[in-house]
């Protein structure tokens, strides 16, 4: 299969940045300069995602009663909404990314006149949805984006994974896209974690399922070669 490489920068909001995001990640904003140096690379499609979440969405710890509500550390079970066999264990959060607030939007550094497409994510207030692709539930699926299909649609060969976080969002986001047959790439340097402690656990998980972490600069050699 031809090398065909597209760009999935992730969640690059306000509300998961310093200064002012509810959900802030240690240095979110400082990812950008390398980001916008990939974005002008000539990667066959490039889409930037939005954690896009409804007021009322299961995964603000506001939404819960005390005292198993307090955001970063509260974990609650989530059912599928169409099988309760199925459950999920899951982290509580601020509010954050609420559809229509200054928070959900991507930052206004992020040079996104290169950006083709903007898949939007987590509309649904009964489940959690960190992967740009789909919710984690299988018996049934409860979520789909269009991402997957977009990137078929481009017969992309390769995805390169960026933006936040590192342990949260990037992380499902690579591991679906590897799990939907495409060779996965996560440029290490153009993310960054929540909790830098979880960084090792998650990429052992990248190892197990062939999921890849490489530099920027091997990432300017292989997209510049194969234009
Ligand atoms: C994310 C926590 C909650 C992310 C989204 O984009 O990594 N993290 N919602
Ligand atoms: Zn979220």
């Amino acid at each position: 299969m031809a090398f065909k490489p597209a760009l999935v920068i992730v969640d690059v909001q306000e509300d998961f940045c310093p200064p002012n995001g509810s959900l802030a990640v240690p240095g979110g904003r400082d990812i950008v300069p390398t980001i916008n140096k990939l974005l002008s690379l000539p990667f066959a499609v490039k889409i930037a995602t939005k954690d896009f979440h409804p007021q009322d969405h299961i995964s603000f710890a506001s939404n819960h009663p005390p005292p198993n509500n307090v955001p970063f550390e509260s974990m609650i079970t989530i059912k599928n909404p169409e099988n309760p066999d199925e459950t999920e264990e899951t982290r509580l959060w601020p509010d954050h990314c609420v559809q229509g607030t200054k928070g959900s939007e991507l930052l206004p550094e992020l040079d996104i006149s290169q950006v083709q497409h903007i898949v939007e994510k987590g509309h649904d207030k009964r489940v959690e949805m960190y992967s740009a692709f789909a919710d984690p539930f299988t018996k049934p699926n409860i979520s789909r984006s269009n991402l997957a299909k977009l990137l078929s649609d481009a017969h992309i060969s390769d995805v390169y994974v960026v933006g936040l976080a590192a342990d949260y969002c990037v992380k499902f986001t690579a591991l679906d896209a590897q799990k939907e047959g495409f060779k996965t790439w996560v440029v290490g340097e153009a993310t960054k974690p929540v909790d830098d402690s979880s960084i090792p656990g998650v990429y052992d998980e990248y190892e197990k399922v062939g999921v890849k972490v490489i530099g920027q600069d091997e990432v300017f050699r292989k997209v510049n070669e194969h234009a």
